[in-house]
């Protein structure tokens, strides 16, 4: 079975879209391995997003994401990474399609409410840099 790190973003935490994100893995079937709270600090969110270390809104997203708490979750599953990432919508929530998460809740293409690993690497890396092995049942 496969892992994908998926976060509900400052946004979604604030518009208490927290159990609907849930909820919607747990329908689909996936199996939750891990989930906390939690405030990233610039050092977490410099390394998540290093990959866009160079794009011009690289410093508007590290302010956006630790502007407020996001909550961080390991769900488990067949195909997990390419589920979520179809669960979740394009990136613009503009173009994401209704019935996805951005598609349904946002207009933004920076505050479009949640994060998705887009490969089993990237998963095992951003599991790797919120959590614990202790901290994943
Ligand atoms: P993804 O979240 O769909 O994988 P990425 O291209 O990895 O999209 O971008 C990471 C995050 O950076 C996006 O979710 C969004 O919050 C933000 N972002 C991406 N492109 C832009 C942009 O053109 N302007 C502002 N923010 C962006
Ligand atoms: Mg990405």
């Amino acid at each position: 079975m496969e892992r994908t790190f998926i976060m509900v973003k400052p946004n979604g935490v604030a518009r208490g879209l927290v159990g609907e994100v849930i909820a919607r893995f747990e329908r689909r079937g996936f199996v939750l391995r891990g989930i906390k709270a939690l405030r990233i600090d610039r050092e977490l969110a410099a390394r998540h997003y290093a990959e866009h270390v160079d794009k011009p809104f690289f410093e508007g997203l590290v302010a956006f994401i630790t502007s407020a708490p996001v909550v961080a979750m390991v769900w488990e599953g067949r195909e997990a990474v390419t589920v979520a990432r179809a669960m979740m919508g394009a990136t613009d929530s503009a173009q994401a399609a209704p019935g996805t998460i951005r598609g349904d809740f946002s207009l933004s293409k920076e505050e479009n409410v949640v994060h998705g690993s887009d490969s089993p690497e990237s998963a095992a890396r951003e599991i790797g840099l919120f959590f614990d092995e202790a901290e994943l049942v």
